[in-house]
């Protein structure tokens, strides 16, 4: 096995989202054969993003599709800059590092218990910290574009989902609002595309240690990390929250949900 497809293989199936990995994989696989991944799936910008990721088997950064002093007045400039350019960059460069460490670990006559354990859990967290960041950049949109202005009401496939989930889209809303709010520290609140019963579910992580749903695909998340908002709202993380929701890319919402979908329900 060489590291390349190890690290292939680590994509489809140990990052924060089993069923992402495959679903971008099968994605790109499409792409290869020149068809769409699915009749039903619409482009996403989230799918073309994961698909950057990662670059011959090693992640990479991918580039933001705007500028960061597009989603002004909501989210600053700066903070963007530095969430972009400084954080997500961080998780990308130490997965990298914890993924070569253990490759030299596991090369040592006698693999050390307690940097096993520290390095798995560098994993999971670079990782998850990676491809969060990802689909949460993915799903914010550009205010300076005609018609990108964001924040509506969901239309297309997950508005429906949601409609008859939780009984309108201002009730999920609050209850995803809250449950952003009452994250404790660092963390994360995230709507789960679950396949097995076709669900939208919604959880909170501490820092992107994901308390998570196997199979499940985050379609809508919001980084509660104090580098997310403090430049622009300070101790104010509710003020952070409400300004996002008016940059919600609905729309790619809804892409990401009708790909996730259509390539998970086929389990
Ligand atoms: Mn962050």
């Amino acid at each position: 096995m060489t590291d390349s497809f190890s690290r292939r293989d680590l994509i489809a199936h140990t990052l924060p989202a089993m069923a992402l990995g495959a679903a971008v994989l099968s994605g790109v696989d499409a792409l290869a054969q020149d068809k769409p991944a699915s009749a039903a799936a619409p482009e996403s910008a989230v799918m073309k993003m994961l698909a950057a990721a990662q670059k011959d088997g090693v992640y990479s950064l991918p580039k933001l599709p705007y500028e960061y002093a597009a989603l002004e007045p909501h989210i600053d400039a700066q903070t963007m800059e530095l969430h972009h350019s400084k954080h997500h960059a961080a998780y990308v460069t130490n997965l990298n590092k914890a993924i070569d460490s253990l490759a030299k670990l596991r090369d040592e006559p006698e693999i050390d218990a307690a940097k096993l354990s520290a390095l798995s859990r560098d994993i999971s967290f670079n990782a998850g910290g990676h491809i969060l960041h990802t689909v949460f950049f993915g799903t914010m949109t550009d205010q300076t574009k005609p018609g990108g202005g964001g924040g509506g009401d969901g239309d297309g496939g997950v508005h429906g989902a949601i409609n008859s989930q939780y009984g309108s889209l201002d009730k999920f809303k609050t209850h995803f609002t809250k449950v952003a709010a009452g994250v404790k520290g660092s963390g994360w609140a995230i709507a789960w595309y679950e396949p097995v019963a076709d669900k939208i579910l919604i959880t909170e992580s501490g820092d992107q240690d994901l308390r998570m749903i196997p199979g499940g695909m985050p379609i809508l998340l919001i980084d509660v990390w104090e580098h997310a908002y403090y430049l622009k709202h300070q101790n104010k993380r509710a003020d952070y929250i409400s300004a996002w929701w008016n940059v919600v890319r609905w729309s790619e919402v809804d892409n990401l949900y009708r790909n996730v979908k259509s390539m998970t329900r086929r389990m």
